[in-house]
């Protein structure tokens, strides 16, 4: 019986998630994975975690599904030239790698949202608004922008004002929610905010508890909230447990919900 795997946030983990790949016991001949993304970025070996993928993406073809993080896409950003370093950014092996254009080109082909049947895979959240259908079609739109080098640039370019209300503001604002989402109001408007949601400002609540959300009738698999830490409800798997902060690197078995962790092998 084949299993499905979900990793959460790598982050250039890569001897951390050697070793829970190797408590997963994986079948690589009928076994699937997903990634919740942010494969890359402040951890130290971000240019082994993406040969990894792109490598175990050619094994497993559709076995393997990846959505994209916040971290991904400021890769393919920084790639591009239309983002520049910042402080926290360890992506100088991956930018100067002699594969970098197929690397970068292969995460970029990965989705937004990963839907089947009641469960729904995306890096942070959806809006309250948001059925899981829209969610879907949003992605649908974006994905091949993403994959087109000429045109992603609006999407992901840093510090260019795009006016309120026009289609390349509305697909940004879009994408921002997929990518980095954690808390909103109960109108549905996204919050700043990375802490813990206990010390969230007033008005603003993790995105899975908002009332009335229309999402609710799939289980929704995500990452990105290293303050939140493991989230294990029936219909709400929050898998970023902050390897990269020097605590765990989790991963859940959804057919009989196993879950496997591994404490952070990371130095520094
Ligand atoms: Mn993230």
């Amino acid at each position: 019986m084949a299993a499905t795997y979900v990793i959460g946030d790598i982050h250039g983990c890569f001897d951390t998630l050697q070793a829970l790949w190797s408590q997963l016991g994986f079948d690589l001949e009928q076994d699937r994975l997903w990634l919740v993304g942010d494969l890359v970025n402040r951890g130290p070996q971000s240019l082994e975690v993406l040969r990894w993928g792109r490598d175990l993406s050619a094994r497993l073809g559709d076995r393997l599904r990846v959505v994209l993080g916040n971290h991904d896409l400021h890769l393919v950003a920084r790639h591009d030239g239309a983002a520049s370093q910042r402080s926290k950014d360890t992506l100088e092996a991956v930018l100067s790698a002699p594969d970098r254009d197929e690397l970068v080109a292969w995460l970029a082909s990965c989705s937004l949202v990963y839907r089947e049947g009641d469960v729904l895979l995306v890096h942070a959240g959806l809006l309250p608004q948001w059925t899981p259908e829209e969610a879907e079609r949003k992605a649908r739109e974006l994905e091949p922008v993403l994959r087109d080098p000429a045109r992603r640039r609006r999407l992901l370019e840093r510090g260019v004002k795009l006016a309120e209300g026009s289609p390349w503001r509305l697909r940004r604002d879009d994408l921002s929610v997929l990518v980095s989402l954690r808390m909103c109001t109960v109108k549905g408007r996204p919050c700043k905010w990375k802490g813990p949601p206990e010390g969230a400002p007033t008005g603003c609540r993790p995105w899975f508890q908002a009332p009335g959300r229309m999402s609710s009738g799939v289980t929704v698999v995500f990452g990105h909230w290293a303050a939140l830490g493991l989230h294990l409800e029936p219909a709400v798997i929050g898998l970023d447990s902050g390897c990269v902060w020097g605590q765990r690197l989790s991963a859940l078995r959804l057919e009989d919900r196993t879950l496997f962790q591994q404490e952070s092998l990371e130095s520094g």
